[in-house]
């Protein structure tokens, strides 16, 4: 009886949740995301049930990440931008992926006092990274997230990451347009860049072009127009644009919404865009499947009791690592 109970109220609680969302109700559209962001495996069957309720109304924003390393200004921009688009009636929402642990400093977006103003705006929803858990886990719900504001209405969904590590490839996965955001260093300018991120971006922006780094900026930018252009390949549907900005003046956000409307009518024009939001949906189906695997691997009561001892005879060189994972996947097959 108890559990007929519980399951009529976590039925009504997730009817509530969708009509929230709908609704644009912003207390339950929070409690969506922290939902869907839930790692406790009893709300599994709940977050399931909302996200497939809330499947029919997503698709319909402009997906964009945006990298860049640490102060170059990532979240003054997107307050910039963010302030633009809603200033043209669009509403907007900020997710992060932020795969650093509480220790080295906490989440991206936990300096929200720098997205003051959009912060507190009626069109925008700002919400920083799930904490905790591996890249992968963390991106997941991010992306669940990102479905919710879209079924919230959210035209734009802007998703941020902190361009180190393997996060910006996995924010990449997930959107329409990837933005990487750059220093001004003029000169050096490339050699800070890793050829990966070029490859990904779709829009460059040098921020900071202002006083008396301006001249600097759109130094760097010419450099890296000119670099982009060695290696872009010719057919491509989009060849990737660098801009200079200034996210503190205000100066450029505008034409960084055009490049990026740009790019999307070149990605719609030629189909792209359905093709790369299928691979995007089938891989992220394929890094669920990974991640389940493994957690059931983990957790295998057979495996579990030999882990310890086969990871050892490896680090010793005892054993091979290849005969240490067969035995492994022997006793978690059977
Ligand atoms: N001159 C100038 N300074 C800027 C501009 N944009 C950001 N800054 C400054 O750069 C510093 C870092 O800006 P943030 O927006 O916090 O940079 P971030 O990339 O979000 O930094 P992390 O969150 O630490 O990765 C701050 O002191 C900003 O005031 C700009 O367009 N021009
Ligand atoms: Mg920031």
């Amino acid at each position: 009886v108890k559990r007929e109970i519980g399951h009529v109220s976590e039925e009504r609680a997730v009817a509530e949740c969708v009509r929230g969302v709908v609704e644009g109700d912003r207390r339950l559209l929070a409690k969506a995301i922290t939902l869907v962001e839930s790692m406790r495996r009893e709300d599994a069957p709940l977050r399931e049930e909302l996200l497939a309720r809330l499947l029919p109304r997503t698709g319909c924003a402009v997906r964009v990440g945006i990298t860049g390393t640490p102060g170059v200004g990532k979240s003054t921009f997107i307050e910039a931008l963010g302030l633009f688009l809603v200033g043209r009636g669009e509403r907007v929402s900020v997710l992060a992926v932020d795969p650093s642990s509480p220790v080295s400093g906490g989440s991206i977006l936990g300096d929200k006092t720098r997205m003051e103003q959009l912060a507190q705006h009626p069109e925008a929803f700002i919400r920083p990274s799930p904490s905790g858990g591996s890249l992968g886990g963390v991106a997941n719900r991010t992306r669940e997230a990102l479905l919710v504001c879209e079924a919230a209405g959210f035209g734009v969904a802007l998703v941020e990451t902190v361009g180190i590590g393997q996060s910006e490839i996995v924010v990449s996965s997930m959107v329409d347009s990837f933005c990487v955001l750059l220093q001004p260093g003029a000169g050096d300018a490339l050699q800070g860049m890793k050829k990966g991120v070029l490859e990904l971006a779709d829009v460059l922006a040098v921020n900071k072009a202002d006083g008396e780094q301006k001249a600097a900026a759109e130094r760097a930018r010419d450099e890296y127009a000119r670099a982009l252009g060695l290696f872009s390949p010719g057919a491509a549907v989009w060849t990737p644009r660098v801009l200079a900005v200034s996210a503190r003046e205000k100066v450029g956000i505008d034409a960084f919404w055009e490049t990026l409307l740009a790019h999307r009518e070149a990605l719609l024009g030629s189909g792209e865009l359905e093709n790369k939001r299928r691979r995007q949906a089938r891989a992220w189906m394929w890094s669920l499947i990974e991640q389940g695997l493994q957690e059931s691997f983990r957790e295998h009561r057979e495996v579990k009791s030999r882990i310890a001892e086969l990871e050892r005879a490896v680090e010793e060189q005892r054993l091979t690592p290849a005969a240490a994972a067969q035995t492994l996947l022997e006793l978690f097959r059977k």
